[in-house]
């Protein structure tokens, strides 16, 4: 450890409270790779801090050393956006803001709440239920991925169709910045015309521009049935068909979630689980509803007039049922990742191509990768297909680059959910434009003009 490296370790320590600085390597280390081990870099030191006060502190310690700062929440990211840069010239500090998990109470006249960066979706989600209310994004890292985190990925999952992504349930934000003050608006006014709205910018920013530590949302209706149905079809074409069908015929419809056979597979064989049907059937649509009162018949009748694209359906209404089936689709990505190391692409293209890319993409990858094996899956309501490839290594991009190309051919964008990272930056002028990056950075330059936070994430680093 050089000298530099305890005047920051000192400064650290003066900024947060006691035990708040972790330097242990084995502390250290379940922060410094993400989940799907594909990235990874050494931090001099993991923060913690309590508040939004040490954070704000923290930020203007690092500035002061010449060190750089990567926040992290529940570190599920898939872009290497929320562990330390594999190389860099300064000393790196994972910001960890897990300790930021509060909960106030529920403002049931506003049907808002106010939490912690920190706090996990499923805390929250529990926390909203106590009041008849539910939160309008839902996910399958549920468990582990934060509130802040998903404000800085602007988080989709899997109920955008309905209630929209992150960005669309904020009303409000508290975040730590570089000059070592925090910017904070939390009455949670739904109509406030007052200037640049921070928690639209802050969202999507992937931690390049300010810390969250504070997050006001909107919370929607909890409707206490829900139905989910399988429905087995002829392949992504029908998948899309049936789905614009019931989308137009249910307004109950909270998801509707694509994936394949040798996805199925590939659960089944991981996680568990019985085939819901006898046949193997080349796709598969996930949807779900939900009401005040059972949904079930409203959903029975929808499929029936979606025509003869549906091949078979299961059907399930309670918990255990539902989850089962629900399981089928959201185990993908851990049965992918006991696999291999994958290459995980979230693009998304107009509904009407979403078929033709699904298609297409198989041989694209094909072609830059000869004997790569494919798995396909996503939301399809919002046209986000994630494409995992496994088999080549690592930090090769053939077909990263593969991919991303034919999202963009296809009028497409290289990231419907999960965003730029470090994964994607090579591609973010192709797919926003010149002057639209330059806009992007003008903003980065006023927010952070020593890039403390996040360099190498969304832009290469060198402002220029
Ligand atoms: C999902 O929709 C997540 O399951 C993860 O966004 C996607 O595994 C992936 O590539
Ligand atoms: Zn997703």
């Amino acid at each position: 450890m050089t000298p530099d490296h305890q005047e920051l370790l000192t400064a650290l320590r003066a900024a947060v409270d006691e035990g708040g600085v972790l330097t242990d390597a084995d502390l250290r280390a379940s922060y410094q790779t993400d989940w799907s081990r594909r990235w990874s870099g050494e931090a001099v030191a993991v923060v913690r801090p309590a508040d939004a006060n040490q954070v704000a502190a923290v930020l203007a310690a690092c500035r002061q050393a010449g060190a750089v700062v990567i926040p992290q929440g529940g570190n599920t990211g898939l872009v290497g956006g929320s562990v330390p840069r594999a190389v860099c010239d300064r000393p790196q500090v994972v910001l960890a803001l897990s300790r930021l998990r509060s909960l106030e109470p529920v403002d049931t006249a506003a049907a808002e709440v106010t939490v912690g960066a920190g706090a996990t979706l499923v805390a929250v989600q529990a926390h909203a239920r106590t009041a008849n209310l539910a939160v309008g994004v839902d996910l399958g890292a549920r468990d582990t991925a934060t509130i802040g985190g998903m404000v800085a990925a602007n988080a989709g999952g899997v109920q955008v169709l309905r209630h929209g992504p992150m960005r669309a349930q904020l009303v409000g934000i508290e975040a730590g910045l570089v000059d070592g003050s925090v910017v904070r608006r939390l009455p949670g006014l739904v109509k406030d015309n007052t200037g640049y709205h921070l928690p639209s910018l802050l969202a999507g920013s992937e931690g390049t521009l300010a810390v969250v530590t504070r997050v006001r949302l909107r919370l929607v209706p909890l409707l206490p049935r829900r139905t989910v149905a399988l429905l087995a079809v002829g392949g992504p074409d029908e998948a899309v068909d049936v789905s614009s069908e019931l989308r137009h015929r249910l307004p109950s419809l909270l998801a509707a979630e694509l994936f394949f056979d040798d996805g199925m597979d590939l659960v089944l064989r991981h996680a568990g689980g019985e085939r819901p049907f006898r046949d193997h059937h080349p796709a598969y649509l996930l949807v779900e509803v939900e009401g005040a009162g059972d949904p079930t018949d409203e959903l029975v009748a929808a499929i029936a007039a979606a025509g003869d694209g549906v091949r078979d359906t299961a059907l399930a209404s309670d918990p255990a049922g539902r989850e089962r089936l629900w399981a089928l689709r959201e185990r993908h990505t851990e049965s992918v990742n006991a696999e291999g190391i994958p290459h995980k692409l979230d693009v998304a293209v107009p509904i009407g191509r979403l078929a033709a890319y699904a298609q297409e993409v198989r041989g694209a990858i094909e072609a830059a990768w000869p004997g790569a094996r494919t798995y396909l899956y996503g939301h399809l309501g919002d046209g986000n297909l994630h494409v995992n490839v496994l088999g080549p290594p690592p930090e090769d991009e053939a077909v990263d680059n593969a991919v991303l190309r034919l999202a963009i051919a296809m009028g497409g964008t290289i990231s419907a959910e999960h965003g730029i990272g470090v994964a994607k930056v090579g591609w973010l002028e192709a797919d926003r434009g010149t002057a639209d990056v330059a806009a992007m950075r003008a903003i980065k330059r006023a927010f952070d003009p020593d890039e403390v936070l996040n360099p190498g994430v969304l832009f290469a680093a060198g402002l220029g």
